[in-house]
Formats: C-alpha cells, sequence, structure tokens
C-alpha cells in the first residue's frame, strides 16, 4: 500500500479523497492556490503545500504538482474530478517520476478522450452505439449524405468534445453546412481538434451512466447505475441510483454491456460508462475515466466505499468483492448545492457563508468543504455541497431529501435549494419520466412563473442576512429580497461571566465593503423570466454605452469580432467563463469596434473594460 498520497483537487473531492485515506491508515498532502488557504481540505491534509501562480490556473500546473509530490516524498496522486483527472499526458508523468497516478492507464484514458475512438472500441466489442460514423467527416457533402441515410435530425459532434461542447443538431439539410463550421470551430477552439463525427440524433434519451470499478488483475464489476437525466446545459442538478423506471432486462442488458466494453479496454479502476436510454433501446455515449460528483449515490445503494476501493486497487490489490456480493439496496438521491440563482439562469453568487448549518438526520450524508463563514471562491466551480439522502425506496428517498432540504440553512449567497424543493414536487419527476433536456425545455418554465407568481402574493419585504432565520429558503426562493455580501474580517473569542455562568463568545468583526452600496440585489418576477440574451447582454455591460465591462472575475473564452469590426447590438462579441460557466457578452449597440483590451485565454477581474464599440 501507498504511505502518503497527494490529492490534486481542492473543495469537497479533496475532503472526501481525504477522508478514505484517514481509513486506510495513509498520510495525506493537501495542495492549496492563495486564495484557498482557508479551504477545509488543506485543515484536514497532514500536510499543506502552496501552489504558485494564479489561483484560476494552478489546479492544472500538473509539473508543479508532480514537482511537489516528490518534494513532499508522496508516492500516488489522487485527481479527483476535472482538473488533471482525465489528463493522459500527466497520468503518463507520474507513471515517468515514480509517483502511481490513481485512475486507468494514460493509454486509456488517451482513448476515451477521442469520441470517435471510443465508439470504435465499444462498437467492436459489440456495446451499442448510436447509428452514425466512426470516421471523421469533413465535408458538408458527406454531412449531407449521411443526413440522407439516417433521417434527421443528426448530431455533428467533435471528437474530442464532450459536456455538450462542440456539439450541434441538425434538423433540416439547409442547416448542415453552418452546424458543421459550428462543431468543427468549437473542437478547434477548445479542445485543439477540429475532427467531428456524425451520429442520429435522439430527442428525448434519459441519461443513464454504469459505475465500474476493475482493478490491475482483470477483474471488472459493475455497480449498477445513475440516471443523471436532471441537467441543465450539461450541468447535472440532481441523480438517483437505481435510475427509476428502467426494467430489469434492460438493466441487466446495459450493465453487462458496460463490463463488456471496460474489459475490451482493459479498464483498471473507477470510471463511468455513459449512455443514452430512449424507449427500451441503450446507445453508449462516452466513458468518463475519473471519479465522479455523483458516487455517492452509488455507495449509497451498494453499501461500496468507491474511493477507498480505487486507493486499495490502485495500490495493485485486488477487489475487495465479486459481482454477486454486490446487491443494491433502497434508493439514494443526489441534490447539487450549488452558489447559484435558479431564478436569475443559474447565475454564480460567490461570496461568504453567513450561516451554513447542515441538515443532520438520519440517511442523510452532505459531502462538502464548507463550513460557517467560509468565502466561495470565484476561481472554482460553484459546487457547495452534495446532498445524498438514502431511502428504502423512491418515494422515501424523495420524502426524506424533501425535510434535508427544508432544514439545509445556507444565507450569503444564492443557492439552488429551491430548485431541488420545486424538482421534488414536480409531477413528471415524481412518476420519473424525466430527460435530458427536460430541465431546460419544460421545468424551468413553470419553476420561473410560479416563483414570480408567490413573489407577487407574498410581497415579501427585503429581508437582511440572518432575518431569515426559520428554516424556509424563501429569500431567494420569492425573490424580492436583498442579499448583502459582508466579508468577515477577524473572529476572536472571550469568556464572558454573567452571573456566574460562563458565556464563550466569539467576536466577528463584520465589513461592509461600501455600507450603503448593496452588492447584489436578487429580484424575481418579471426580470426573472427576461430572454436570456437580453440580461447576458445588460449584465456584461450599461445598455448602449458601448464600454463593455465584465460583472464577475473570469476568463474570455472567445472573442468573435476585431478591431474596426461593425456589430449590431445583440450581437454575440465575445464568450466569458466565470465560475465555470459560460454567458455570452452581447453588443449593447450599434456600432464599430473600436479598442479590444483583452485577448481570448485572459484572466479578467471584475468590471474591467474588455472592449469598446463606438460610431
Ligand atoms: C446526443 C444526444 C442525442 N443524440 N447524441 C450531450 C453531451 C455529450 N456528452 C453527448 N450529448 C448528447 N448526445 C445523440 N446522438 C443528446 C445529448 C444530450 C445529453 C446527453 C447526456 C446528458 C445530457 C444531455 C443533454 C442534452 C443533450
Amino acid at each position: 500500500m501507498f504511505k502518503k498520497v497527494l490529492i490534486a483537487n481542492r473543495g469537497e473531492i479533496a475532503v472526501r479523497v481525504i477522508q478514505a485515506c484517514r481509513e486506510l491508515g495513509l498520510a495525506t498532502v493537501a495542495i492549496f492556490s492563495e486564495p484557498d488557504k482557508d479551504g477545509k481540505h488543506v485543515k484536514m491534509a497532514t500536510e499543506q503545500w502552496r501552489l504558485e501562480g494564479q489561483p484560476a490556473k494552478v489546479y492544472l500546473d500538473g509539473a508543479q504538482i508532480l514537482d511537489i509530490a516528490k518534494r513532499a516524498g508522496a508516492d500516488a496522486i489522487h485527481p479527483g474530478y476535472g482538473f488533471l483527472a482525465e489528463n493522459a499526458d500527466f497520468a503518463r508523468q507520474c507513471g515517468e517520476a515514480g509517483v502511481k497516478f490513481i485512475g486507468p492507464s494514460p493509454e486509456v484514458i488517451h482513448k476515451m478522450g477521442s469520441k470517435i475512438e471510443s465508439r470504435r472500441v465499444m462498437e467492436k466489442a459489440g456495446v451499442p452505439v448510436v447509428p452514425g460514423t466512426t470516421d471523421p467527416v469533413t465535408t458538408a457533402e458527406e454531412v449531407r449524405s449521411l443526413g440522407k441515410k439516417y433521417g434527421y435530425p443528426i448530431a455533428i459532434k467533435a471528437s474530442a468534445g464532450g459536456g455538450g461542447r462542440g456539439l450541434r443538431v441538425v434538423r433540416k439539410e439547409e442547416d448542415v453546412e453552418q452546424a458543421l463550421a459550428g462543431a468543427q470551430r468549437e473542437g478547434a477552439s477548445y479542445f485543439g481538434s477540429d475532427e467531428v463525427y456524425v451520429e442520429k440524433y435522439l430527442d428525448h434519451p434519459r441519461h443513464i451512466e454504469v459505475q465500474i470499478i476493475a482493478d490491475e488483475h482483470g477483474n471488472i464489476v459493475h455497480l449498477y447505475e445513475r440516471d443523471c437525466s436532471s441537467q441543465r446545459r450539461h450541468q447535472k442538478l440532481l441523480e438517483e441510483a437505481p435510475a427509476a423506471k428502467l426494467n430489469q432486462e434492460l438493466r441487466g442488458r446495459l450493465t453487462a454491456a458496460a463490463v463488456k466494453g471496460a474489459k475490451a479496454l482493459g479498464y483498471s479502476s473507477a470510471g463511468t460508462v455513459e449512455c443514452m436510454v430512449s424507449g427500451n433501446e441503450f446507445y453508449f455515449l462516452e466513458v468518463n475515466t475519473r471519479i465522479q460528483v455523483e458516487h455517492p449515490i452509488t455507495e449509497m445503494v451498494t453499501g461500496i466505499d468507491i474511493v477507498k476501493e480505487q486507493l486499495l486497487v490502485a495500490s495493485g490489490k485486488p477487489l475487495s468483492f465479486k459481482q454477486e456480493d454486490i446487491e443494491p439496496r433502497g434508493h439514494a438521491i443526489e441534490c447539487r448545492i450549488n452558489a447559484e440563482d435558479p431564478l436569475k439562469n443559474f447565475m454564480p453568487s460567490p461570496g461568504a457563508l453567513t450561516r451554513f448549518e447542515l441538515p443532520h438526520h438520519p440517511w442523510v450524508r452532505v459531502d462538502t468543504a464548507c463550513y460557517p463563514g467560509y468565502t466561495i471562491l470565484p476561481f472554482y466551480d460553484s459546487l457547495l455541497a452534495k446532498l445524498v439522502v438514502w431511502g428504502r425506496n423512491r418515494e422515501e428517498a424523495i420524502e426524506r431529501t424533501r425535510v434535508a432540504l427544508k432544514h439545509f440553512i445556507i444565507e450569503g449567497v444564492a443557492t439552488t435549494i429551491p430548485f431541488h424543493i420545486a424538482m421534488l414536487d414536480d409531477a413528471a419527476f415524481l412518476s420519473g419520466d424525466v430527460f435530458t433536456t427536460y430541465v431546460e425545455q419544460e421545468f424551468m418554465k413553470r419553476f420561473t412563473a410560479a416563483a414570480a407568481e408567490k413573489s407577487q402574493s407574498e410581497k415579501v419585504a427585503a429581508t437582511a442576512p440572518g432575518a431569515n432565520g426559520n428554516g424556509s429558503h424563501s429569500q431567494s426562493a420569492s425573490g424580492s429580497a436583498e442579499i448583502a455580501m459582508i466579508e468577515r474580517a477577524d473572529t476572536r473569542s472571550f469568556e464572558v461571566d454573567v452571573n456566574q455562568k460562563i458565556f464563550k463568545v466569539a467576536v466577528t468583526e463584520m465589513i461592509d465593503p461600501a455600507k450603503p452600496r448593496l452588492v447584489q440585489t436578487v429580484r424575481a418576477g418579471a426580470k426573472a423570466a427576461a430572454p436570456v440574451k437580453e440580461r447576458a447582454a445588460k449584465s456584461a455591460s450599461a445598455a448602449g454605452t458601448g464600454k463593455v465591462q465584465s460583472t464577475m472575475h473570469g476568463l474570455v473564452k472567445e472573442i468573435m469580432v476585431k478591431e474596426g469590426a461593425a456589430v449590431k447590438t445583440g450581437e454575440k462579441i465575445m464568450i466569458f467563463e466565470a465560475m465555470k460557466m459560460e454567458s455570452d457578452i452581447l453588443a449593447d449597440r450599434d456600432g464599430i469596434v473600436k479598442e479590444i483590451n483583452v485577448k481570448s485565454g485572459q484572466t479578467v477581474d471584475a468590471h474591467s473594460l474588455l472592449l469598446v464599440i463606438g460610431d
């Protein structure tokens, strides 16, 4: 077994890995960016090493991280998810440095990074893939003939793509040209490859994935499936295990195919085989070669500690169980509690947690790196906590999740809790009929309309943080509340003797950055229902001035225009990324691009002047 494991990650997953290491008696090395120094993973690890460089980029700095691993004497690296988790070069460099990368081999990671290659492997292994090509296509001509062959709609996908990037749906032949160019351009700009392929597009699939785990001796087992259909813009919001309304026969075929595919690949470590399910058929989509965010629901229904097993098999041990030992029991639901405002298009809401109280109920697990007073940083994803709840059946799990959501008290930032409360009351969700586009295309309309109505009837008075202490989430659910972001400066502890009784008090100086200025005003209703584009433009710049500013610290992903170009109001001029969420920046007036003050790939602070449109 290893002696010391470096966790090349932060947040809740770093905490989760440290817990598994503790159980195995392994020392842990935390790495952290400057602003992450108060992170829970830093406090929990046996050793702490500070990363040098830009906070938004340091967790991707494989060379620096590997150097720290060597200096710390770590014999393994757990990459968690995101960052370096599916970086085949990093996995190879770890191996060459004699530090075990906890994941599958670099070859498998590399292969699964190509969707065309993944399809080839799976097809060869006899796993059903969506009808389509296993060779790249380059011309509109080819795409049109495939459109004839399979019938519209078809999907054009970047081979290096993932998470919806480089995916274009084509519903009629006229649109082929533009869609092909779009998929190629996105593939090139995000993944450095314009290789694309074509599939028949399935309109209302469910996203069901199979958890697999394999050792380095050829033993591969599956831990059944998860349904991850409740998602928005390829960000999962709620997952459950097992999938509702999946019959045993289809479940059997799906899980057997996942194991067969993984065997053909020579897979080791934990992984996920993602599929789409439509009617009584399933189709392979992609393999994720990492531990996933939603792994806890599988742990709850199988009793297997996937992270611990991942550490054990990486050290060369055989799997500690066989397929026949796995008997899934009951039902588990995970709600992703993000610092995002579901009524404002899921806009990230970083800031200090003025209150953070966990639901303490039996059957409830919360994976989080947050604590009261912790500040959600703008550099990283907005996941605050994963609320994971178990019940003997789906109904019991849902009821317990409702209770837990009501008693999960978070103040200081907007959260997705109101979204989850509404989802657990939604007829389609309750009957198990959610498909991948359901949240975007159907649920959100009802959710925002209901919130607007509620705020009309209640006329909730403006509420300061802390005033909403009864466990309801009206603050963000029903709008018209104002949230001031307050910074915590310094806390000092005192003991106070009052008539012999000793009180321990902690006194915190609260600095309101600009006392009369409210940093963020949340208003539901008319504004929340306004079209996305309109609001992106408004939030990006003062209306009509042509001075395009960033509202948040973030990254300029792409610039669509050049200096001197003529633009029209509403035209997309940039793609901006803050807290891992992309938004379009639109021209707010007609005119000529006079100045571009940033380059694509550049990180900028809030309120930076990005671009100027003049006459
Ligand atoms: C599809 C599809 C329908 N038909 N492919 C989106 C991200 C990428 N991993 C694959 N995706 C899809 N591929 C065909 N041929 C629908 C999606 C899709 C989706 C898939 C999984 C989870 C959520 C999704 C949301 C929208 C579209």
